[in-house]
């Protein structure tokens, strides 16, 4: 797997590169008061008061000087104000500005993973997949935040700034990765327990392989793993299918991560382990173990169903 971006100082994308230039305002304009601020203040402790003959008389020209350094410099501030809140204005302006999206997912905040479903056309066309989105590089991506349980927020800081996940409220983030690459993503609000395990990857692959990736998406359970008799059996038996969907077969559930393409995927429960038979099978012998407080439960298998069982998730390309 590639190393994958996970700084707002690699900024891949125009949002993101907004938000940098933003901060950076932010930055130097403050460090320059400071210190500004830092070295009038060594030079008043620094410089000595003449002695005056009598302590009491007014000194009305140093009066008059104190005062309009005062106002000069609180009209200075308000004036520092007043451009920093137009900057910051102008970058919200920017970022949120609506434009056509090319392609339209929308992410559903779990705990403690990602749901996407992509619904860019008719509702035949949808298809579901988690933690991870794949984008075509350049294009313009919106995506419309969601959360069935508590509040979440997401944040790919190579890519776009935080956006809550409310439930019973939709928000959108709007996202255009310039180069192709792997960005990463966290939850960045405290959702529970297992809070830390909840990342993200978005995946910038070129238009063809986008539209190669998403065709494949459409598709059902590969042959390969359909063949694998023995591993559909104890997926269905063991009730699996209750909180996953594998499309083809019979399993139709909703609380967990669609499975239909897992084994196309990089990571296994949120970024927690990469993706491996191995790991697969790790994960279904103790997710208790591996993300204590995990929404799934941990089920008792032979160690021939777990093998052929974590064989058949493998296939599922
Ligand atoms: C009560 C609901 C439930 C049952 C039953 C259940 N799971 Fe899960 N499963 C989940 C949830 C929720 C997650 C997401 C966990 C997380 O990332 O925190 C998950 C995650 C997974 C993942 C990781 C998917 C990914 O893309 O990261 C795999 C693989 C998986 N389950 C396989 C199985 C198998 C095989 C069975 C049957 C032996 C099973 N599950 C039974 C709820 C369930
Ligand atoms: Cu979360």
């Amino acid at each position: 797997m590639e190393t994958a971006l996970h700084s707002v100082f690699t900024a891949s994308g125009p949002e993101a590169v907004e938000v940098l230039h933003l901060i950076s305002i932010f930055v130097a304009l403050c460090s320059a008061i400071w210190l500004a601020v830092a070295l009038a203040l060594f030079f008043a402790l620094g410089r000595r008061r003449h002695a005056r003959p009598s302590p009491l008389s007014l000194d009305t020209q140093a009066e008059r000087r104190a005062q309009a350094t005062v106002t000069g410099l609180t009209v200075l501030t308000a004036l520092c104000l007043i451009g920093l809140t137009a900057v910051s204005y102008a970058t919200q302006a920017a970022i949120t500005a609506d434009r056509a999206p090319s392609v339209r997912v929308r992410v559903t905040g779990h705990q403690f993973w990602w749901e996407a479903q992509y619904r860019e056309t008719k509702p035949s066309e949808w298809f579901t997949t988690a933690n991870e989105i794949v984008v075509p590089v350049g294009e313009h991506v919106l995506l419309e935040l969601e959360a069935s349980d508590v509040i979440h927020s997401l944040w790919i800081p190579s890519l776009m700034g935080k956006q809550d996940l409310i439930p019973g409220q939709q928000n959108v983030l709007r996202i255009t990765a310039a180069r192709e690459g792997v960005y990463r993503g966290q939850c960045a609000e405290f959702c529970g327990l297992q809070h830390a395990h909840m990342a993200l990857l978005v995946r910038a692959l070129s238009h063809e392989e986008y539209t190669q990736w998403r065709a494949r998406q459409l598709e059902p359970a590969s042959e390969a793993a359909r063949q694998n008799e023995a591993g559909e059996r104890v997926y269905i038996s063991r009730g699996c299918g209750m909180c996953h969907t594998i499309k083809g077969t019979t399993s139709g559930g909703r609380t967990g991560p669609d499975l239909t393409h897992v084994g196309s995927r990089e990571t296994v429960a949120a970024g927690l382990l990469p993706r491996s038979r191995g790991t697969l099978a790790a994960w279904i012998a103790d997710p208790q173990g591996l993300k204590p407080g995990t929404q799934m439960p941990r089920i008792t298998l032979s160690s021939d169903e777990l093998q052929d069982l974590s064989a058949y998730l493998e296939a599922l390309k």
